[in-house]
């Protein structure tokens, strides 16, 4: 006869509690354990996904066999035309080495192999060099334009007395850029231009780049085709908060903007997202960390947003103050997108120097071959605003970092 042990059930209970507890725990302070203890883990394990295929001619249909297990991009098959798309560079002649290292990168992370072009920006003519240089490392089309002058500098009707004052005042106060008159104009002109560049009328979505970026892993899908396919407007892979001291006066104005004009806003907007309980009273300076940046050019070039910013560059805030156009586009983003179009790429290892995003959702990590460090992951800083994102966008579908 086989003896039973019979456990009375509160101790059972007991130790159920416990492991739970110890799970979570342990999930709460080691990326490592969240990573391998994860549903889309553990079924990655049970239904290994295939390997993209790799394909060198830019003509020929891009490979993938189809996989929609999951509902993460990476799963997404992507296998036959590309999305009428370009990569979009900001840069001076004097950045060469860092936007050919940071080309490089996006070259063999991902673009070796789906081959989107390239448009280079510049105020001033790109020297030889640097069009010889840049046109080794691509493995596509790559146009060089030179930004019209009205584009580019500060208008005559800005009070040039004032702006200085401005200037020097900032400085003073040791704001990051703050006695910075080109950064001033590199600003406005993400703001209210690039998309208006003769070479950006063609295409309909943009990836932004800029040099010294470091992409840590293989992109092993199409992210213009996942936003074209989802009806997405605008992706992010770093959110963070702004330094007040340059944005003063931005939110009230935004604010009278959307008092005389509420027909511009999104009905399911992204309010909740960068203002504290979705009031709408105060901006809590959340924004995604426009350095990177995929979306649409439309939604720019849009009736909103072109009111948008028309108003917002009325009021000389981009001189006067020292508005970025992080905050600018982020909150445009926000409020005349519906939320669901908002998109954040956990897939994208991405690095714009001091901050890293580095992925942690499921298997995203391994797939990608990253080379970030997970410990060091810009997500669980302070100041990042992802939880809050996500929290915001993604109640059900995503879990807190
Ligand atoms: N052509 C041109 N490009 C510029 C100028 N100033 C900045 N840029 C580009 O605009 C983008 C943003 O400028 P950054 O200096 O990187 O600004 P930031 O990312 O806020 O600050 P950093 O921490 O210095 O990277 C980069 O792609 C720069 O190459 C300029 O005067 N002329
Ligand atoms: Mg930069």
């Amino acid at each position: 006869m086989v003896a039973m042990i019979r456990i009375p059930p509160r101790l059972l209970y007991l130790a159920i509690a416990l492991v739970l507890f110890l799970h979570y725990l342990a999930g709460r302070h080691h990326d490592e354990y969240n990573r391998v203890t994860s549903v889309s883990h553990l079924m990655s394990k049970i239904y290994p996904s295939p390997l993209i295929e790799s394909n060198s001619n830019a003509d020929s249909p891009i490979k993938r066999p189809s996989s929609l297990r999951y509902n993460y991009p990476n799963d997404q098959p992507y296998s036959d035309k590309r999305a009428n798309a370009t990569f979009v560079i900001l840069c001076r002649n004097d950045q060469l080495w860092d936007i050919v290292r940071t080309v490089r990168e996006v070259e063999d992370r991902f673009n070796r192999i789906y081959h989107y072009p390239y448009v280079f920006l510049n105020e001033v003519p790109f020297s030889d060099n640097f069009k010889s240089h840049i046109a080794t490392v691509v493995s596509s089309k790559v146009e060089f334009g030179l930004i019209p002058r009205e584009h580019w500098y500060q208008p005559d009707w800005i009070d040039e007395k004032r702006a200085s004052q401005a200037r020097d005042r900032m400085q003073s106060e040791n704001i990051v850029y703050g006695g910075s008159l080109s950064y001033r104009n590199m600003c406005r002109f993400n703001s209210g231009f690039f998309f208006r560049h003769p070479l950006m009328q063609k295409y309909k979505w943009y990836w932004r780049i800029e040099p010294s970026v470091n992409f840590h892993c293989d992109i092993l899908f199409d992210p213009f085709r996942y936003m074209e396919d989802n009806n997405k407007t605008y992706a992010f892979t770093i959110s963070m908060v702004e330094y007040e001291a340059t944005i003063p006066s931005l939110w009230p104005h935004i604010r009278a903007f959307i008092d005389e004009n509420p027909q511009y806003i999104a009905p399911d907007n992204s309010m909740g997202f960068i203002s504290d309980y979705g009031t709408g009273e105060r901006y809590n300076l959340c924004h995604f960390w426009s350095n990177f940046e995929i979306a649409d050019l439309d939604f720019w070039r849009g009736e909103a947003y072109m009111k948008f910013f028309e108003y917002l560059d009325s009021k000389g805030g981009f001189y006067y103050e020292r508005w970025g156009d992080a905050p600018v586009h982020s909150i445009a983003a926000a409020l005349f997108a519906p939320r669901e179009s908002i998109q954040f790429f956990d897939e994208i290892g991405y690095e714009h120097p001091p901050y890293t995003h580095c992925p942690k959702e499921g298997d995203n990590y391994e797939r990608g071959r990253c080379s970030c460090d997970p410990a060091n992951n810009f997500d669980r800083e302070g100041i990042s605003c992802l939880n809050k994102f996500i929290r915001f966008n993604y109640p059900y579908t995503h879990k807190l970092g």
